[in-house]
């Protein structure tokens, strides 16, 4: 470990989990966990501890492709019925699952283009553009110009022109010019520069078709130019499109965890990913109609709070409380104050429908993609959102009635959100000066020792928040300067990491430059898909100079402690490819079943695109891993030994020679 760790990770997680509290760091899950065993209710918690995970799968050493199949691969078994070697069958089912999770990334970009398109065009009633100035920047990536030309009329042009990169057959997707130019070069020379987002899906798909690619390095690529697909494309539209809609986000305050539940008004929980319906939702609660229907019910208000990603993008924008990350969906339905949850795609348990089932809540999904188990629909047309939001709010209004015991637990987190790239340039050089120059300044003299990007999800496989909250704390401990986003900058808020004060467990010079600017060390910068906005900033870190041509040399890590979605590993790949180190923690490696894949995400990968992917459980090596990490991009680039500090009034006492 590196000489300035200051240690502040706390002892290892219980490896048995024998009571509540082993479960979780947070206190409400052992309290609402202890709930659901006195009303005999299954969460994923405890059906974690019932169903073991099947070894073979685990190491992605199972191959099902084919009816000649399914072949497992254990023992003194190396290859499959067809000849298939452990390395083929690993590094396929890994390409299978950063295509899936590209797949839900980009079509979460593709259903903001249409959005935008809907609202440009008029379909949708009362739409509005909530940023011009980004929608005219975002012209200019497509090529659009936006002179003499109004609002709707630009809005559906560039939606136009987002919704041809999923189509588009050949050259390259608009956005990979917003990469370095050397990761460009880079690309091309490796032939993994995105043509079109579909096209990329559709393409890592059929090279895992049965009989198809057999040649691990061949099929990484192949998985590589896919999840680039989604980073620089798909994911990226995603953020960009959903700013020129809801708004970018600036620093906004509210607060995390179950808390934040009311116990006298009618609590909605937004759950899922895409922002549209929720953003109906919260002015349909606005209106005075609703607040009336509300107080005749007895109820004294209403109440929205969120659960997963569509927490972080109503956070962002509107100061929506997150009520919880990803293992929190149960729990809130457990309180029994939630009169409506209402949820879209992705991240979504089947098993919300038995918890509801006990309790008056109303489970409703509203996506016309993904139907929950048994739970009722209310599935939004595109073009009328407004109708569905309304009929929701009213719905949820209508239930409080329907309540019975409720038991939210007392626990909330103030914090603050809404880091977008636009505002940490701003909140560095003001409206005129607007730049990441003293970012990068404070890089190389050292008193950022680095920066790390802590992101994805959580697991009942691991200690829910344990990974997040020690690898957040030791790296800010250790002068690191912590962006957060996800399930990742949920936990972080529950944990009271997201407040200027966190600045008091920050080493002594990233609290200074804290202090200074008025942040927190750890910045919450937004969504899954708000990934993109990482890479707009290193590639803005590149861009601004001193700190070398590329991203892969940069002092700078990407970790995910507690990860378990598709998606998780399809980030893992873009950061990796766009030149980033990304440890994953919590569970083992996908491909631990093939040591020689492995080991390539390792060297291989670096070699070839200067990132590296690696597995390590434990959050205390994963931080002294980052730390390694950064301290070995720190010496490349000859800023690892110390400046000495000259203070300014030292200067001018020389120079008055007093
Ligand atoms: O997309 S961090 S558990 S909610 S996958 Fe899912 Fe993971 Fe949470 Fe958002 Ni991202």
């Amino acid at each position: 470990m590196a000489d300035e760790t200051t240690s502040s990770v706390t002892p290892p997680a219980p490896a048995e989990k024998t009571s509540f509290e082993d479960y979780s760091i947070d206190p409400t899950a052992a309290e609402m966990l202890e709930i659901a065993e006195e009303m005999h209710i299954e969460t994923a918690f405890s059906r974690s501890r019932e169903i073991k995970p099947c070894s073979t799968g685990a190491q992605g050493s199972c191959c099902k492709l084919c009816a000649m199949g399914p072949c497992r691969l254990i023992g003194k078994h190396e290859r499959g019925v067809c000849g298939a070697t452990r390395s083929t069958i690993a590094a396929r089912n890994f390409v299978r699952q950063v295509a899936a999770g590209a797949a839900a990334h980009s079509d979460h970009g593709r259903d903001a283009a249409l959005a935008l398109k809907a609202i440009a065009s008029g379909e949708i009633e009362e739409g509005t553009i909530a940023d011009p100035v980004k929608l005219a920047r975002v012209a200019g990536y497509l090529g659009i110009s936006d002179v003499g030309k109004d609002p709707m009329a630009l809005a559906l042009e560039v939606a136009d022109a987002a919704l041809a990169q999923f189509g588009q057959q050949s050259g390259e997707l608009a956005f990979v010019k917003r990469a370095p130019k050397r990761r460009q070069e880079l690309w091309h020379r490796l032939g993994v520069t995105p043509r079109g987002i579909d096209r990329e899906v559709v393409e890592a798909l059929h090279r895992t078709a049965a009989g198809t690619d057999q040649n691990y390095v061949t099929l990484l690529d192949g998985a590589v130019k896919c999840a680039l697909a989604s980073g620089w494309g798909g994911s990226m539209l995603a953020t960009d499109l959903q700013d020129v809609l809801y708004g970018t986000p600036q620093p906004v305050r509210s607060s995390a965890n179950l808390g934040v539940l009311s116990k006298d008004k009618v609590n909605i929980v937004i759950h899922g990913h895409e922002p549209l319906l929720a953003s109906m939702i919260l002015d349909a609660t606005a209106e005075p109609e609703m607040i009336e229907l509300a107080r005749s019910v007895g109820a004294t208000g209403i109440n929205v709070v969120g659960i997963c990603c569509t927490a972080n993008e109503a956070l962002m924008r509107k100061g929506v409380p997150p009520a919880g990350n990803m293992l929190h969906q149960e729990l809130a339905v457990l309180t029994g104050a939630v009169e409506a949850m209402v949820v879209d795609v992705q991240c979504i348990f089947q098993g919300l429908v038995e918890v509801a089932e006990h309790f008056h809540t109303r489970l409703i999904s509203s996506s016309p993609k993904a139907r929950i188990g048994n739970s009722e629909q209310i599935v939004i047309d595109e073009h009328r959102p407004r109708e569905a939001a309304r009929e929701i709010v009213r719905a949820a209004i209508e239930n409080f009635p329907n309540r019975g015991e409720i038991h939210i637990p007392n626990v909330s987190e103030p914090l603050v959100a809404g880091f977008s790239h636009e505002y940490i340039r701003y909140m560095l050089g003001g409206k005129m000066r607007a730049s990441l120059n003293p970012l990068n300044e404070n890089i190389v003299n050292g008193r950022i020792r680095g920066v790390a990007a802590v992101v994805g999800c959580s697991t009942p496989r691991s200690v829910q928040d344990y990974g997040v909250v020690n690898v957040v704390r030791e790296l800010i401990a250790n002068n690191v300067l912590v962006v957060v986003t996800g399930c990742a900058a949920i936990t972080s808020g529950k944990h009271g990491l997201l407040t200027p004060e966190t600045m008091e467990f920050a080493g002594p010079t990233l609290k200074e430059i804290c202090e200074t600017i008025g942040i927190p060390p750890v910045l919450h910068v937004g969504s899954c898909v708000d990934n993109s906005r990482i890479l707009t900033i290193l590639s803005d870190v590149v861009e601004t100079g001193g700190l070398g041509d590329d991203i892969d040399g940069l002092p700078a890590v990407a970790i995910s402690p507690e990860w378990f979605s598709e998606k998780a590993l399809e980030i893992a790949t873009y950061a990796m490819a766009s030149g980033a180190d990304v440890i994953f923690g919590g569970v083992g490696s996908p491909v631990a079943g093939a040591p020689e894949v492995e080991e390539y995400m390792i060297s291989g990968w670096r070699e070839r695109y200067g990132g590296s992917l690696r597995f390590i459980h434990d959050a205390a090596d994963i931080a002294a891993a980052a730390l390694d990490l950064i301290d070995e991009a720190r010496r490349a680039l000859k800023i690892d030994v110390a400046q000495e500090r000259v203070l300014f009034d030292m200067d001018m006492r020389r120079e008055l020679s007093v």
